[in-house]
């Protein structure tokens, strides 16, 4: 059985026309169920009352006092009945038709996406403002979470699952994208993209806001926190910046112990060195360690020490040929060197986590 969730938030006429649309795409093909979950504050409840009465196959709840695209979505999971899940708008943006086609592709893959980003796709139905923070939007998503990055449309509202990719997981989105939650969280293998135009919303209005957009911000950042491989490169820079700090006390150390500048730097980088080693392998890479401490020590003071050779060949480079400010030479050397660290250590000390950043 299929179960297509529908967020609502007044969208009144919306629901009727949708309805509609959607009998005459799948009625006598499939075996479904349409579940509005409804925020409205206006009267669209009296309309979902009206379809509720006329069709068997149609429920709805309305949640009052709480508001947001993708909990509603949750909701209208838990209260699904069917092996498959498509989710979509109510405002006939997302076209009914292609639901023959999606359900179709689901027998055979994980997850189904129509996208507005492939060869025969578009996205007309936005204007040039909300395409550019779309596009913004989608490509910080996939900057930060690495599952994103093969998908061309990883933020749009219409999609199709099999329920079983969510069995043990828990959701917990913040704002409007539920399809980078499910991304991000589910158990999948096969994902499929299909090409579709946005269409033009001819009923009421977009409740996309500001606020919106800084609750994506959030989300990726909640989900970057609960994802190891996603994570990883921003605890290694805490732990790097945690090193520069034991650099310093020990350097300073000794030079009051009376040694001399390049003895009391040769040591205290040694002991920052040795410092970053031990806390990269129990919490950056705590799931890759092996038994081999030593065989682990060498490769990551080798690529460290290899490290510091590439900071100094960008630093001398971008001053002395380029002119470039020394600090900000610096700056730019070290982030070359900590890219270095991060992917020498990645593919090899702790290599069997092949997959790029
Ligand atoms: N349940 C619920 N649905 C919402 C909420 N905000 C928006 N929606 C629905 O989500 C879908 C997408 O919203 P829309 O305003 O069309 O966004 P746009 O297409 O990005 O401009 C529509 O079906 C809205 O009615 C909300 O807070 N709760
Ligand atoms: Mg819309």
């Amino acid at each position: 059985m299929v179960s297509i969730i529908i967020p609502t938030f007044n969208e009144k006429i919306n629901v009727i026309k949708i309805v509609d649309r959607i009998k005459t795409a799948i009625d006598n093909i499939y075996d479904y169920e349409i579940i509005f979950v409804d925020d409205s504050s206006d009267n669209t409840i009296e309309y979902l009352e009206k379809l509720k009465n006329m069709y068997k196959n149609i429920k709805y709840s309305h949640r009052t006092g709480e508001r947001g695209l993708a909990t509603a979505v949750v909701s209208g999971i838990d209260m699904s009945r069917g092996d498959i899940i498509v989710v979509m708008d109510s405002d006939l943006q997302h076209p009914p038709e292609l639901l023959p086609e999606m359900i179709k592709n689901i027998e055979e893959y994980d997850i189904v996406i129509p996208s507005r980003h492939l060869t025969g796709g578009d996205e007309d139905g936005l204007n040039i403002f909300r395409k550019i923070i779309s596009h913004t939007a989608s490509a910080i998503g996939k900057l930060f979470l690495k599952k994103l990055r093969n998908i061309s449309d990883p933020t749009g509202g219409f999609f199709a699952f099999k329920k079983k990719i969510l069995d043990g997981i828990v959701l917990s989105p913040v704002g409007w994208k539920i399809l980078m939650e499910i991304l991000v969280r589910g158990k999948y293998s096969k994902v499929k993209e299909i090409p579709y135009k946005f269409e033009k919303r001819d009923y009421g209005n977009s409740k996309m806001s500001f606020i919106e957009q800084i609750n994506y911000l959030k989300h990726i950042f909640r989900l970057v926190k609960d994802s190891v491989d996603d994570r990883r490169i921003f605890v290694f820079a805490i732990v790097g910046c945690l090193g520069v700090i034991v650099n310093m006390i020990f350097y300073n150390i000794f030079v009051f112990c009376g040694f001399n500048i390049s003895i009391s730097g040769t040591f205290s980088a040694v002991i920052a060195m040795i410092g970053n080693f031990i806390l990269n392998r129990n919490i950056t890479w705590k799931d890759k360690k092996t038994e081999k401490f030593f065989a682990e020590a060498f490769k990551f003071l080798t690529i460290s020490s290899c490290g510091i050779i590439i900071n100094i060949i960008i630093l001398s480079s971008l001053h002395y040929k380029l002119k470039v400010n020394y600090n900000v030479a610096n700056l730019i050397g070290i982030c070359g060197a900590v890219l270095w660290n991060y992917n020498l250590n990645r593919l090899w000390t702790w290599k069997n986590n092949l997959r790029s950043f």
